[in-house]
Formats: C-alpha cells, structure tokens, sequence
C-alpha cells in the first residue's frame, strides 16, 4: 500500500516524539480490560477528557495549556456506565473524574458534606440522598471493574496513549466507540526544537543554542530574543483520520468541535465530519457549551440540543449539565427563544 502523507506525518511525528514512561503500564492495563469486556461482550468506550498542555521546556517549568476542567468528559462517561458501556476513561491528570467529580473542583471542599456524630465522621444529612445516589452507582460500577482511568498531561502523552489504547479496541470493532472530548492542542513544540533548561529571562544568564535535536537547524522553538519571549510553534498532525483509517476503522467516532465565533460553528463541524469521516461531530462554542450543543451527522444533519433555561443552575454538582437533561431542539426552538 502506497504511503499516504497521514501515514508519514504518524510515523513521523511518533519516531520523533518519545512515548511517556507510562505507557506500557497503560497498554497492559487497557488490553486487560479490553479483552474482559470483549469477552463479555460489552460495548467499550474510549472517553478522553481534559485539555492536553505544550511544554516550552524538556525539564518543564512552562508549558501552555487551556481552559477544560474535563466537566464534559466525567459527565458522559457516567451516562455511558450508567447504559452498559466499558469506559476507558483518558483524562487529564487532576482534571475532573466520573463520580468525585461531584464533590470536587468547586468552591466547597468535600469535608463540608461531612460532619461529626458521636466521635464518627458521617455525611451531613442534607447530602445523604444526593451522594447515596451517587455512592450506589460508583460501587455498581467498581464491582463490575467497568471503568479503567488513565491520564496524560501533555500533547504527546495523549496522543501516544489515543494511538495506543485506539489499536488495542481495533478487534472490537463497531462495539468500540471513541468520545473525544479532550481539548487537544492544535499547536507543540517538537522535541528536537525545546530547550533543555528553564528559559533565561535573565539576559546575563542567557544560554546558548540550546535545543536538543543534533543537527537540528531552526532555532528552539521557545527562546528569548532579547528581553523577549519569542514563542514559535508547529502544527500538531491531524490524527483523527488515521483513527478512521488506520487504528480502528471499525469503530464509532464521535468528536467535539470547539469554537468561539458562532458563526463558524457548524461550518467547521461538517467539515470535520467530511474530512474525518466521524460517525458524529458535536459542536460547541465556549460560552454557551454547559448548556447546548449541535449534533452533526450524515445521517441527520444539524440538531440542537440544549438544556431548558429553568433548568441550567439546578443540575447536582452546581454546574449546568447537558447529557441526560437535554432535551431535544430544531435550531429554529433556539432562535425563537432570546433568553440565553
Ligand atoms: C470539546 O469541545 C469539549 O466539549 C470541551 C468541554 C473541551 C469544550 P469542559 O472540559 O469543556 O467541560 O470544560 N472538546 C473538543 C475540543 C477539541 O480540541 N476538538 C478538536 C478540534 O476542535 C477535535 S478533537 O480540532
């Protein structure tokens, strides 16, 4: 088969990146669980969540990252537990999880559920029906070992982990379903241009060339001119063909598309269906994602989803939910409606 310039741009980019320390660990881990569940003939999903950071340095000191706390990503990973699914679920480390999300990452700490009766830490009764509710489901889901979490931090500690993970589900194949909603860096600095050490902003302690790669020619790619920080990036290749194409064709595709201008919003999420060939691409803009998304789809082209206006401040964890308490909507509902 002729090399396509997706397949170069893979090998290219995964000869030259080095894969993270635990990825093997990952890789036993996944193809344990994979093997369980497809022995049982469950569904498995592959959930990423999170966003995914750039390091500027070997030994990191600065990295880029951006906005995603990984509500979306824990949130469906439950309505997928909750229907049956094996969740894979590939976040970012710290970012929120599936169940704890519930009680952590917001203002109150989790010992504020708790309090203290004759000498044992019980949970407050106002919380009781909310988090044996909660409880009941993790401990569904624990005795059936029906969730495998694992994590990354950067760029390429995901895309390594997605390739991986993507290769291992290929014999499923269409009852593995990848959801990916991590917020994946579009921009990296490739190994070969970062510099080892902490960039000096100090101009008396400035270092020389700097970058890794031996007979690399371009400059690093994070470095100081002068005072200034100079930062110059490199596309990070699309993988979400090769998905289709080369790890698991096979399988269910469904793929969020982040955007801030609306007017671009379902431009770009046909288009990446086009391109990418996903089964669904979900659309999203910043300001408005807690509450609606658009569903793109050859099948049914463009649907709106969107959580009713009295509804948005009540959901469980104080933050507006859409999976599970949407409700269904023509975009037509959503321009009759100027309340958002
Ligand atoms: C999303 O669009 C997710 O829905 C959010 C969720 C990241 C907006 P939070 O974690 O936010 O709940 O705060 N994810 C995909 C974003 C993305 O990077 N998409 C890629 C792209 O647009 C394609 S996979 O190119």
């Amino acid at each position: 088969m002729a090399d396509s310039s997706a397949q170069r741009a893979e090998s290219h980019y995964f000869t030259h990146e080095p894969p993270p320390k635990d990825l093997k660990t990952n890789t036993t881990l996944a193809r344990a669980f994979i093997t369980r569940h497809a022995d049982e003939g469950r569904r498995v999903v592959l959930v990423t969540s999170g966003g995914t950071t750039v390091p500027l340095e070997q030994q990191t000191v600065r990295y880029i990252d951006n906005f995603s706390a990984g509500t979306r990503g824990a949130t469906s990973a439950e309505y997928f537990l909750q229907n049956g699914y094996a969740v894979i679920f590939l976040h970012r480390q710290f970012s929120l999880l599936p169940y704890s999300r519930h009680y952590s990452h917001n203002t109150r700490s989790f010992l504020d559920y708790m309090k203290e009766e004759n000498g044992q830490v019980v949970v407050d009764q106002q919380h009781q029906d909310q988090m044996l509710r909660v409880l009941r489901q993790y401990t569904e889901v624990k005795r059936e070992n029906r969730l495998l979490i694992l994590s990354y931090v950067t760029i390429t500690e995901y895309l390594w982990n997605l390739r991986e993970v993507a290769q291992l589900m290929r014999p499923l194949g269409p009852k593995a379903m990848f959801y990916l909603a991590a917020a994946v860096s579009d921009f990296f600095v490739p190994q070969d241009r970062m510099v080892e050490h902490k960039i000096q902003s100090n101009e008396e302690f400035l270092q020389g060339a700097g970058a890794s790669g031996g007979g690399n020619t371009k400059p690093p790619a994070a470095r100081t001119e002068g005072k200034r920080l100079v930062i110059d990036l490199e596309p990070v290749p699309k993988f979400l063909k090769q998905l289709v194409d080369g790890w698991a064709p096979e399988a269910i595709i469904v793929s969020f598309k982040l955007e801030t201008d609306p007017s671009l919003l379902v431009k770009k999420a046909e288009y990446s269906l086009k391109k990418y060939s996903h089964h669904l691409v979900i659309g999203n803009l910043l300001a408005t994602r807690k509450w609606e998304v658009v569903f793109v789809s050859a099948l049914d082209g463009e649907k709106w989803i969107r959580v009713p206006t009295n509804r948005r401040t009540k959901s469980f964890s104080g933050m507006p939910s859409l999976v599970g308490s949407a409700d269904q909507l023509t975009k037509k509902d959503i321009e009759a409606d100027d309340s958002i």
